[in-house]
Order: C-alpha cells, then sequence, then structure tokens
C-alpha cells in the first residue's frame, strides 16, 4: 500500500478527530521515525513529550518483551510481583510515599479530584459536595467530561454538556487573583507548572512558590499535573523543581509509560492517599505487571542516560539557538529545556505552513492553536542533531 492509500483508509473508517500531517510512519529508532517509503524525520514532537527516552528504546523494549512472555496482567484482584518494585523506586525517585496507578493521563486527573474532594469531605471538614477546585484559564489536562468541564476552550467542550460542577477558573500566573477566588469550600488548586498546550506558557518566576504558600495559609491542597513536564522534560526531573517546591498531589504520565504502552500515576504522601479504600476507586488494568515493568524501566533510562541534565544541556542551547534566526515571522521563542514554543506573529499565517515546511525537510513538528511551533524532541538528543534541526528551521523561519 502507498501513503495515500493509507490516509484514506484512515479517513474513511476513522473518526476525524485529528488533523494530522500527512506522513505515514511505520518504524522508529531514537529521536528518529521513518515512513513507509524510507524517509528519516526528526521527531520533535515526541508524542507529545510522551516519547522523552526516544523511540523503541532497547532497554525498555527489552523489559517489556520480557515481562510480556512471563505475565501481563493479573487485575488488582490478586497481586503481582512488578507493581511494589514500581511503587518503590517511584517513591525512591520522586519522595512521595505513595502512588497509584492509572493508565491515561486524564484518568490520572480525575483520580487526582476524587482523592482531592475525599480530602475536602473527609479532612478539612468542607460540606458534603460543596468541593470546589480551583483551575486555570487555558488549562488543559485531558478529555475526559469532568475534565473537560473545566476547559475554557470552546473547541474541547462545546456541545459535550451537561459538565461537571465544582471547578473555579483563574487566569494562569495570577497569584493574586487566584487567592481571592479561594473560599471556605477550596478544596485544591490544579496546575500545570508549565502550561503545555497553551503554547507553551511559562508562568512569571516565583508563582509555583506563591501558590505553595497560598496553599498552606489556605488548607488547600496543591495539585501539579506534571504529565506533560515531568520526567525530565523541562529540564529538571519535575517543572515544580524550578521552583523548588513540592506540590501535595503529583500527576504523572506520557514518558513514564517510556512511550511504549499507556500508564500513568497519581503520587502523594500516605495522609492524602492512604484516604482511599477498597472499592472506592479502581482500574482493570491499572497498575498491571506489564505496565509496572514498562514503567520501571522507563525511569530507569531517564536516570540512567541523565536525560534530564541533556534536557537541560541541550534545551538551552536550542532555545538560545531558535532565539538568534532572524525571522521576521517569530513573536517570541519560549520554554524550559526541552519543551520549546516558537510563536509566530499572527501575520506569519499560522503555524500549521510552518509545519508542512518543515515536514519538507524532514523535521516533523506540531502546531499548537495558531500561531506557536512546539519543538519538544526525544531527552536522548544530541547537539550535533539539534544543529541538524537548525539549520532547516532557520530555512523555514527566513521563508517568505
Ligand atoms: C490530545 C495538546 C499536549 C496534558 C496534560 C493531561 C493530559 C495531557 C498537561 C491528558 C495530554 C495531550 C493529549 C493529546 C494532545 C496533548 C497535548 F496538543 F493538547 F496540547 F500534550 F500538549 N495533562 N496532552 O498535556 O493525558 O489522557 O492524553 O494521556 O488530547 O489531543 P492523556
Amino acid at each position: 500500500m502507498n501513503a495515500q492509500q493509507y490516509i484514506e483508509l484512515e479517513d474513511q473508517h476513522g473518526a476525524n478527530i485529528y488533523n494530522p500531517l500527512d506522513v505515514v510512519i511505520s518504524h522508529g529508532e531514537g529521536v528518529w521515525v521513518y515512513d513507509i517509503q524510507g524517509n528519516r524525520f526528526l521527531d520533535c514532537l515526541s508524542a507529545y513529550s510522551a516519547l522523552n527516552q526516544g523511540h523503541v528504546h532497547p532497554q525498555i523494549l527489552d523489559a517489556m518483551c520480557n515481562q510480556a512472555s512471563k505475565l501481563t496482567l493479573t487485575s488488582r484482584a490478586f497481586r503481582n510481583d512488578q507493581l511494589p518494585l514500581l511503587y518503590k523506586e517511584l517513591s525512591e525517585l520522586t519522595g512521595y510515599e505513595m502512588s497509584l496507578p492509572m493508565n491515561s493521563g486524564a484518568e490520572a486527573v480525575e483520580t487526582a479530584i476524587k482523592l482531592a474532594r475525599k480530602w475536602a469531605y473527609q479532612v478539612k471538614g468542607v460540606p458534603r459536595y460543596q468541593a470546589e477546585i480551583i483551575t486555570c484559564q487555558n488549562n488543559f489536562h485531558g478529555r475526559t467530561l469532568s475534565v473537560i468541564s473545566f476547559s475554557t476552550e470552546k473547541l474541547y467542550k462545546e456541545d459535550f454538556g451537561p459538565f461537571t460542577p465544582g471547578f473555579v477558573e483563574v487566569p494562569f500566573g495570577d497569584a493574586q487573583v487566584l487567592e481571592n477566588a479561594i473560599t471556605q469550600n477550596t478544596a485544591a488548586i490544579l496546575v500545570e507548572p508549565i502550561q503545555g498546550e497553551a503554547g507553551v506558557i511559562v508562568p512569571p518566576n516565583g508563582y509555583l512558590q506563591r501558590l505553595r504558600e497560598i496553599s498552606d495559609e489556605n488548607n488547600i491542597l496543591l495539585i501539579a499535573d506534571e504529565i506533560q513536564t515531568g520526567l525530565g522534560r523541562t529540564g529538571k526531573m519535575f517543572a515544580c523543581d524550578h521552583e523548588n517546591i513540592r506540590p501535595d498531589v503529583l500527576i504523572i504520565g506520557k514518558a513514564f509509560s517510556g512511550g511504549f504502552y499507556p500508564i500513568s500515576a497519581v503520587l502523594a504522601d500516605r495522609n492524602l492517599l492512604g484516604l482511599f479504600n477498597p472499592g472506592e476507586h479502581g482500574s482493570t488494568f491499572g497498575g498491571n505487571p506489564l505496565g509496572a515493568a514498562i514503567a520501571r524501566a522507563a525511569l530507569r533510562v531517564i536516570q540512567d542516560e541523565n536525560l534530564v541534565q541533556n534536557a537541560a544541556g541541550m534545551g538551552e542551547y536550542f532555545n538560545e539557538q531558535l532565539a538568534e534566526i532572524p525571522s521576521r515571522h517569530v513573536k517570541e521563542v519560549r520554554g524550559k529545556g526541552l519543551l520549546i514554543g516558537v510563536e509566530l506573529k499572527t501575520k506569519a499565517g499560522g503555524a500549521r505552513r510552518f509545519c508542512e515546511e518543515l515536514q519538507a525537510k524532514f523535521i516533523l513538528a506540531k502546531e499548537t492553536h495558531e500561531n506557536v511551533i512546539r519543538f519538544a524532541p526525544p531527552l536522548i538528543i544530541d547537539r550535533e542533531t539539534i544543529d541538524w534541526a537548525l539549520l532547516r528551521i532557520r530555512e523555514v523561519l527566513t521563508m517568505e
């Protein structure tokens, strides 16, 4: 089959919820992917940061194949010999006493919301079903109904209501306005330390620290969604580390899977996660031994290959070099580590055509919203490959 045939087949039988670039990829290795004609492309999206370790990492592949040949699924009705080790290694890595494994990011966010509500009723003493969770404008936390209930993006929610109540929205980056939104019934603040989908929006310095203080002063949980920013992406293990703060609840996903298999988790101490009792929450696949073995390998690779340090070094270089490109289209280059957004001026005619030009030069990047090109290659990228990319990005950003 040729590319056109694959594309037609997909369009004919698949719900049209994406607008993908027309490249049909059949294999990947490290930072590179190959289309069915054998053309090689640099992956500058990393499956929205789920591929921090690169494509088909051999160590994670080994762990997956090895575990798949022994035991894949027990359900949580029985115990298995992988999940306890994942718990232990996660605790050692993050300092949180406990974790709760789920599958997708959105499910983990839902889990964190359930946890915060339960804490509000059982510990804080909020009257039942009055708990409020403060969320930020232009947030992205997933696609489930409760999660889109507090989306501020029309595209993600219009015609999908009725919505889940109990969410209060405030602008991102303004701690003062957030503080004013707190009531006696506020259970938690849910925040992305850097807003990814919104266009790689980095909050003002000190914002997260201020949220930490506000949470402490008002007996509110601080929940950080690090599904996209966590596990090295921004040049620290967690984006919250840039401001040395420890959220009460930390949500991870994406790269926790090594790019192999959906796995997410909610991390917190026993005073919070200990509030869940048998039967109150669950998942058929959450915590399965195959996923646990993969996640263990995914974490090990991040540490063994110093991917956090590499993201910091390579990110700084990439960012600086991008900012030096003399382009009349670019409004701003921003980001942290290897989560970089290049915002174009409105008169540049949208980021999509730039992404298509990049594709023609064998770089795969994806626009976010109208005017931002996101560059988020796997964290294993080296300087030589960044230079290879910069040559081409420079040509694209300086075109008419
Ligand atoms: C889509 C963007 C990224 C996330 C944060 C939770 C989730 C995500 C901070 C949910 C997911 C995704 C999912 C994908 C596109 C995407 C995305 F394009 F919307 F902007 F990454 F930047 N919290 N992000 O970024 O995790 O349930 O998907 O595992 O939905 O189209 P999930």
